[in-house]
């Protein structure tokens, strides 16, 4: 297994959401004992504690549905740095707040990757898109937005910090889809994004949707970004989260995810998000967050193969 240099970086974030609560959730994922699991694998870990909220910028947006994007907007700013600089080297291990962040993180990623020269491909496990402007949603919840964003689609007018690098959307594939607003299937239609719905995995099975993505990603030279929304998980195992979606990705589903994506050696950075600590009962959504990233970084109940007929 090859010994990675991972960085917690706390992210308290919840103002892209429509509810209070993610802000919690860094401290939730540290008592869940996310650093001991890294470290009982054998890996490195350098815990950069959790970013400060930076004052308000000043930016605007005629939509007036949209929820506290002055905050957001800043947040996107230093996000954005911080991740190119905890990129550099290492694995950073975001840990949110709602899904507003990868709007940053994923934006200093992807200007880091530019600079190696490498592509960087994304993975979203969700239930949602998030591919609605800051024109076309109309909840004005910033967390349902990022993908768009960070594709670069139109329809952001300047609300958000100007991309240096732009994820090309063919290189974004989605994994648990099951929830789409309109504007987002329409815009969907045509950008390029590999969207994987929960029909698709059921009629297929993850194995060889994932295997496909992740041969592209390797055939490219590609860098991964891993970005997990804790409701890409079925609620009844994973209650803590306030855009629940009935039908997500059984308990196996998810290991076999992050167990594949160990395997393929390509993952360089991840979001945890959405976790909403007021919502869990007893830690056990943040304790089954820190069972999966132990799969993604090499843990094993078996070697392979594991038969000989
Ligand atoms: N599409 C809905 C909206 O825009 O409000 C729901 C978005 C949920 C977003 C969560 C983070 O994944
Ligand atoms: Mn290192
Ligand atoms: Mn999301
Ligand atoms: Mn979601």
């Amino acid at each position: 297994m090859t010994v990675k240099h991972c960085k917690l970086i706390g992210v308290p974030v919840q103002e892209g959401a429509g509810r209070l609560g993610c802000e919690m959730g860094p401290s939730s994922l540290r008592t869940a004992g996310l650093a001991a699991a890294i470290t009982g694998l054998g890996h490195r870990l350098s815990d950069l504690g959790n970013l400060s909220a930076p004052p308000a910028s000043q930016v605007h947006h005629p939509n007036p549905a949209l929820k506290n994007l002055p905050e957001i907007s800043a947040w996107v700013e230093l996000l954005s740095q911080a991740a190119y600089d905890a990129s550099a080297e290492g694995m950073p291990i975001f840990m949110g707040g709602d899904h507003s962040i990868a709007a940053g993180t994923v934006a200093g990623i992807a200007r880091r990757a530019a600079e190696t020269g490498r592509p960087l491909f994304m993975l979203w496990l969700d239930a949602h898109p998030d591919f609605h402007s800051l024109e076309s949603t109309v909840s004005g919840n910033i967390h349902g937005t990022p993908v768009a964003y960070l594709t670069g689609q139109a329809g952001f007018g300047g609300g958000l910090p100007p991309l240096r690098a732009t994820l090309d959307p063919k290189r974004v594939a989605m994994l648990g889809i099951r929830s789409v607003d309109p504007a987002e299937r329409r815009a969907l239609g045509h950008c390029g994004v590999s969207v994987f719905d929960m029909r698709a995995i059921d009629e297929h099975g993850i194995a060889p949707l994932l295997s496909r993505f992740l041969d592209r990603v390797t055939a490219e030279n590609g860098l991964l970004h891993v970005s997990f929304d804790v409701d890409f998980l079925d609620p009844s195992i994973a209650p803590a989260v306030g855009t629940t979606v009935p039908g997500g990705a059984t308990f196996r589903e998810a290991h076999l995810v992050m167990e594949m994506l160990h395997d393929s050696g390509l993952v360089s950075s991840l979001d945890l998000v959405e976790l909403n600590p007021f919502l869990d009962e007893r830690g056990r959504t943040a304790t089954l967050l820190v069972d999966l990233v132990a799969s993604l970084l090499g843990r094993r109940v078996m070697d392979r193969p594991t038969w000989s007929f």
